[in-house]
């Protein structure tokens, strides 16, 4: 196998499609600047070719590109997207929105949900297997975007304004579903949450990166004052190596914690649970830093420049405002500094792919790993520099677009959905795989993506909401098919066609105050814009929205001054108050070989040897 198989992959691929056997090689022992998961989709390809089987034993999995890739490949394969599957473990809820209670068997797939912080899928270059479109986000900002994930409703209606907007704790989210399936569930890393730090996990196995409290609200009533903790030019200007950074101390945390959870399952008597656990990466968000290994992967590497440069006076609106609000309006940065940055985030997605080879390779010697689901995605992505921004808070491709696949061999086969699906949907997926459904009473903007997993058509809309940081008025985006509209009270509205426009340089809401005559595509751009207009305006009350999230800024204002006075009460989440503390390791009130014989897995007989039994003659062990 090599370069040319599957149409748009430049890369020659053999030296790493060798290493196959161990999924984790793929991700871990590469140097692949930038193009992990490309290389890892054209290697999973090439294999499902190869084999002519769905049933091999590495993962497959199934990401969302453009539905006419997938045709080709199912030609180019020989065989077939997959007939419609029943829902695993069947659908045993009773359809009037009450999931059945606690009912989870052994033969009920486990559940690991990977996450990473700021991961373009864009930047990963997936976009060299074109053409390709993946995941899309409720709001590209941090907690919002994690609040509308965990519930599957959009922000303006569970309130998740800005990176301190609390959700109530009566929003149901899937940790509460799939708890109520029987499902041990787990978090390990961030999520962000205000106030409740747990919203339905049942275990929490370390802090929050990121603080539990008001103090990061955005004030529209100053929207001229930048403040404190917004991001700065420091992350580019400062990019380079280091021994130790606070985001290296949490991962390493996370992934410790993680995988201390696997072993921990495993040892559990007969009658656990299966496990949902949830292990969001802080990685790879700035600053741009990383350790000197995997700064060194991209050793010889040219880095690439940003494709799109635009003159700041001739940025949109909403651009010119982040520019101003990252404190980036007055750089101008050198190719040097730019390339730096990205060698860096380069660097930190390596290190998201180490631990995630991790996390596999322990599913795999823990025997859990033929069935588990496994789920990848993240919060937002990273500009790098496209169009001269930075970071997040943009409907740009690099900001909103992140990786979002599924990974179930015994069910699905490897392919490429092209539809827009969003981490919105991810809630309602997980419930069907599981064999239950989301209340039908309460809202829901999510929708299942179980039609595009089994190769079946699918939806095909994503709405994203955005009242953070660099707006002063709802923001707000509609993406269908090609074409992504995007509408604020407060700036010019923009539409563009990504098929034709995949850099966004030509904004053809501009076409619908354009004289006659106009071309074919500006006579279809004109009408759909039309269409787009008259959705928005059905959709949201602007009026109505601004005024909520003003009332909610201005409360948390008052609340957060007051609560800044004298003592300080924090919500952030203390691990050790949940952990089982003086009962683990060897301890005097524990028997001794009792202990060292539970700790053990697998388990072995007096003599060593492994075994599935129950041992009950092994010297010192306490009757039974
Ligand atoms: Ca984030």
């Amino acid at each position: 196998m090599g370069m040319g198989e599957i149409s748009g992959v430049k890369r020659d691929i053999s030296p790493f499609a060798r290493k196959t056997e161990q999924y984790k090689y793929l991700l871990c022992s590469q140097p692949l600047p930038g193009l992990v998961l490309d290389d890892l989709l054209s290697i999973l390809f090439t294999l499902g070719h190869t084999r002519g089987t769905a049933t091999g034993n590495f993962p497959y999995w199934v990401i969302s590109l453009r539905l006419r890739y997938c045709a080709f490949y199912t030609t180019n394969n020989g065989h077939r997207p997959p007939p419609a599957a029943a829902p695993i473990g069947g659908v045993n809820g009773n359809g009037n929105g009450n999931s059945s209670p606690a009912s989870a068997t052994p033969e009920q797939p486990n559940i690991l949900f990977i996450m990473a912080d700021q991961l373009a899928a864009p930047q990963l270059k997936i976009r060299s297997i074109r053409p390709v479109r993946l995941g899309l986000l409720p709001l590209p900002l941090c907690a919002p975007s994690r609040m509308s994930l965990i519930t599957g409703v959009l922000p303006m209606k569970i309130g998740a304004y800005d990176n301190a907007s609390q959700i109530s704790s009566d929003w149901p989210t899937y940790a509460h579903y799939l708890r109520s399936k029987g499902y041990h569930t787990a978090l390990a890393g961030k999520m962000h949450f205000i106030g409740d730090q747990l919203h339905g996990y049942e275990t929490r196995l370390t802090s929050d990166i990121y603080p539990g409290d008001f103090g990061w609200a955005v004030n529209w009533d100053d929207p001229e004052r930048r403040l404190e903790w917004y991001h700065n030019a420091s992350s580019i200007l400062q990019a380079g190596t280091c021994v130790r950074s606070n985001q290296l101390d949490y991962d390493e945390e996370v992934m410790y914690k993680s995988k201390q959870f696997l072993y921990d399952h495993i040892r559990e008597g007969p009658d656990k649970r299966p496990f949902c656990m949830t292990v969001s990466l802080t990685h790879p968000h700035d600053p741009y830093t990383i350790e000197e290994k995997y700064w060194d992967r991209y050793e010889g590497v040219d880095i690439d420049l940003p494709k799109v440069k635009i003159p700041k006076e001739q940025q949109d609106a909403h651009s010119k405002r982040l520019m101003k609000v990252t404190d980036i309006w007055d750089e101008d940065f050198t190719d040097e500094q730019i390339k730096r940055a990205k060698r860096a985030y380069y660097g930190a997605v390596s290190f998201v792919d180490d631990c995630i080879g991790e996390l596999l390779d322990t599913l795999k010697r823990c025997r859990l790993d033929k069935n588990t689901i496994i789920v990848f995605s993240g919060d937002h992505g990273d500009m790098l520099g496209e169009r001269g921004l930075w970071y997040k808070m943009s409907y740009f491709e690099s900001s909103v677009r992140v990786p979002l696949l599924f990974s179930y061999p015994q069910k699905f086969q490897p392919h490429r959905v092209t539809q827009n699906v969003s981490t919105l949907d991810i809630l309602p997926t997980l419930c069907d795989l599981v064999g239950t459904k989301p209340s039908v009473h309460l809202p829901m903007d999510g929708l299942s993506m179980l039609p595009h997993l089994e190769g079946r058509e699918g939806h095909d809309t994503v709405i994203s909401e955005y009242t953070g940081e660099g707006t002063i008025s709802p923001l707000m985006m509609i993406r269908r098919g090609p074409w992504k509209y995007i509408t604020c009270p407060t700036d010019a509205p923009q539409l563009f066609n990504l098929e034709r426009d995949p850099l966004e340089l030509v904004n053809l809401a501009n076409v619908a105050c354009k004289g006659e005559p106009l071309t074919a595509e500006e006579e279809e751009a004109k009408l759909k814009f039309a269409k787009f207009e008259a959705e928005a305006k059905a959709r949201w009350n602007f009026d109505a929205i601004t005024q909520d999230v003003l009332l909610s800024q201005r409360k948390r204002r008052v609340v957060w001054d007051a609560l800044k006075i004298g003592r300080f009460d924090s919500w952030d989440f203390d691990p050790a108050t949940h952990a089982e503390g003086t009962a683990k390791y060897i301890r005097s009130f524990l028997p001794l070989d009792d202990l060292e014989r539970k700790a053990r897995y697998p388990t072995v007989d007096k003599y060593g040897h492994e075994t599935s039994r129950l041992i009950v003659d092994q010297a010192g062990s306490h009757g039974e």
